[in-house]
């Protein structure tokens, strides 16, 4: 069985991200061009700070790929930090002289890793969490991403996202099925209407003006996924949950909700369950009346569209800090300020597209995983096939 794994390093203010992929099978065609144009995309966003001003994200590809087209390697990409030029002593890899400033952070953020980093790794200097901790790192696992993403563009899977609220602006008047992910794409806070859109930014300024941040909820969306991805025998393996692991792990989320999760909670069985019913033209084709489920039933992906929401919390760092504490001599002080942003949620769509599509392909590859494209593309026709054929015995 094909094994699909990934493993980033790097610090935010380090020289830059590693990525590893591996499990990618032979054969498919993958350039710098496709990962950066995906990497770019999580740079945008109405509310962030000075720093996407300074970094222009691209994966250099080191291994796994020649003349265009992937080996079966492990593929290993190299995303240069640019600010790390205004940060070589201080996060110097060798040891550096006791005069250099090392901009050593002692005051805690309510809300970031920092307390129970410090306590847990014994550091002195909370920058030792904190620039791992960063949410710099989510453009190593777009950069991985994106590699998935090809091979999922093989199959007709897509995924796309939008912000379905910003502070406590709602912005889901638009359903699912009906959202233009173009204008969404256009949108730099990623509402699906102008009217939210105009909304988000207003709520993104007035945070601004309070000199605090907002956070928000977003919908991930996985089109064109087969029939059983995932399954229901064992807990580890159940889709839904992957998924709510994958979007937990992103900076700053709070929640993940698998179709409508939590408004099902109040309504009665009748109004929540999706109705299957056979298509006219072929009954063994079936489909559901609507999509409560989010695509997935039993662990499984049902061949409805993946739909999540995830909730992300306001940046702890903020212009006016909150009362803290320093690590290391108890005094009470205020947190730390940093450059930041001011709100993360449009540009965490897009790291959240890269969960899901991570998710996906290791759950794909799992089921119909070989060691080339030909191989892989054999074993899901085989697959459909074997739906078509399915009938009474
Ligand atoms: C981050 C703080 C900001 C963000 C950063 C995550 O960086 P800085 O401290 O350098 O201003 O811009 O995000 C990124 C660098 C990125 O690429 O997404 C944090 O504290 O988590």
């Amino acid at each position: 069985m094909t094994v699909f794994r990934y493993l980033t390093a790097g610090e935010s203010h380090g020289p830059g991200l590693t990525v590893i992929v591996e499990g990618m099978p032979a054969g498919l065609a993958l350039t710098e061009k496709y990962i950066e144009a995906e990497m770019s995309r999580r740079q945008k966003g109405y509310g962030s700070g000075g720093r996407m001003k300074i970094e222009k994200d691209r994966a250099d590809i080191r291994s796994g790929v020649r003349h265009g087209i992937t080996l079966g390697s492990p593929i290993a990409m190299w995303i240069e930090n640019r600010d790390f030029a205004n940060w070589t002593d201080a996060m110097s890899v060798a040891p550096v002289a006791d005069d250099i400033d090392k901009k050593v952070q002692t005051r805690v953020v309510p809300g970031h890793a920092d307390f129970p980093g410090a306590l847990k790794y014994v550091q002195h200097d909370l920058r030792n969490v904190l620039e791992r901790a960063s949410a710099r790192e989510t453009a190593a696992r777009v950069a991985a991403a994106s590699v998935a993403r090809r091979l999922l563009d093989e199959f007709g899977i897509s995924i796309h996202s939008r912000a379905v609220a910003t502070g406590s602006e709602d912005g889901r008047s638009v359903a699912t099925e009906d959202v233009d992910w173009e204008a969404v794409e256009a949108s730099e806070v990623r509402a699906s209407d102008a009217d939210a859109d105009a909304r988000f930014k207003a709520a993104i300024d007035k945070s601004k003006d309070d000199r605090t941040t907002i956070g928000g909820v977003f919908e991930v969306v996985a089109f064109g996924a087969p029939v059983g991805l995932g399954s229901y025998v064992h807990w580890d393996r159940k889709l839904d949950a992957r998924l709510a692991q994958a979007m937990m792990s992103i900076n700053a989320v709070k929640g993940v909700e698998i179709g409508t999760g939590f408004a099902n909670t109040r309504k009665p069985g009748r109004e929540v369950h999706d109705v299957i019913v056979p298509n006219p033209a072929d009954p063994r084709k079936f489909s559901q009346t609507s999509n409560h489920a989010g695509g997935i039933e039993g662990g499984m992906s049902n061949g409805q569209p993946i739909v999540t929401n995830v909730a992300i919390k306001p940046i702890a760092t903020m212009t006016r800090p909150l009362p803290s504490v320093d690590i290391n001599t108890g005094e009470v002080v205020e947190a730390a300020y940093n450059r930041s942003d001011i709100c993360q949620v449009a540009r965490a769509c897009p790291v959240g597209e890269a969960m899901m599509a991570l998710v996906l392909t290791d759950a794909f590859l799992e089921k119909f995983g070989g060691d080339s494209l030909d191989e892989i593309k054999r074993n899901y026709a085989g697959y459909v096939e074997s739906h078509q054929q399915f009938g009474p015995r």
